[in-house]
């Protein structure tokens, strides 16, 4: 099974990145309900593993924070714009040390950590086949994007299952922190 760690974004929240929405073609919108800042990609994994990683995010303790998204930006892959994101705006200290915790924990049952930095972000949309420049003509015509501050809670191991309605995610696992 496909499974990834992620803090998940409140319904408010998705509500209002959803109406960034927009008909260009070649952008697969995340739904409603879907959109989350993914905290580490544990990938293909065995079922029989999963008491152990859940073992190890129950011991994760931290204390509760706020986030706001601020922002909209891009990833590129071979030189042309593969994901439209939404970013954290001032990035809380506590976010850094939930990933940093996330990935000690999973690297004890065997996970290796990431190579590359965490850049925490919600993504909104993939790309495919847009050319850079009217990937910039599209973002120019984008309003700001500021979300309200939403509080982060918990934190939620989830598996990811393609289907024909697309890929749908469900909840496996979610670890609160402390007040
Ligand atoms: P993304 O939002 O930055 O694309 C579920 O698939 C989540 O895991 C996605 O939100 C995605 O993060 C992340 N993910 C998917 N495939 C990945 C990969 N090969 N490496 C790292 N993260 C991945």
């Amino acid at each position: 099974m496909r499974l990834f760690v992620a803090i998940p974004i409140p319904a408010s929240i998705s509500r209002a990145l959803i109406e960034l929405k927009s008909n260009e073609r070649g952008f697969r919108w995340v739904p409603e309900g879907n959109h989350h800042i993914t905290l580490k990609f544990l990938g293909e994994t065995d079922p029989s593993s999963i008491p152990e990683i859940h073992r190890a995010l129950s011991e994760i303790h931290l204390q509760r924070f706020s986030l706001r998204l601020d922002g909209l930006g891009s990833f590129s892959s071979k030189g042309r714009p593969s994901v439209l994101w939404a970013g954290v705006g001032r990035i809380p200290p506590h976010l850094p040390v939930l990933h940093r915790k996330v990935l000690d924990a999973l690297w004890r049952v065997g996970f290796e950590p990431e190579r590359r930095s965490f850049h925490p972000h919600v993504t909104l949309a993939r790309i495919e086949g847009v050319s850079s420049q009217a990937f910039s003509a599209y973002r120019k015509k984008q309003p700001a994007f500021v979300s309200d501050d939403f509080p982060v809670g918990n934190f939620t191991l989830y598996q990811s299952r393609s289907g024909s309605g697309g890929v749908r995610y469900g909840a496996i696992g979610s670890y609160g922190l402390y007040e």
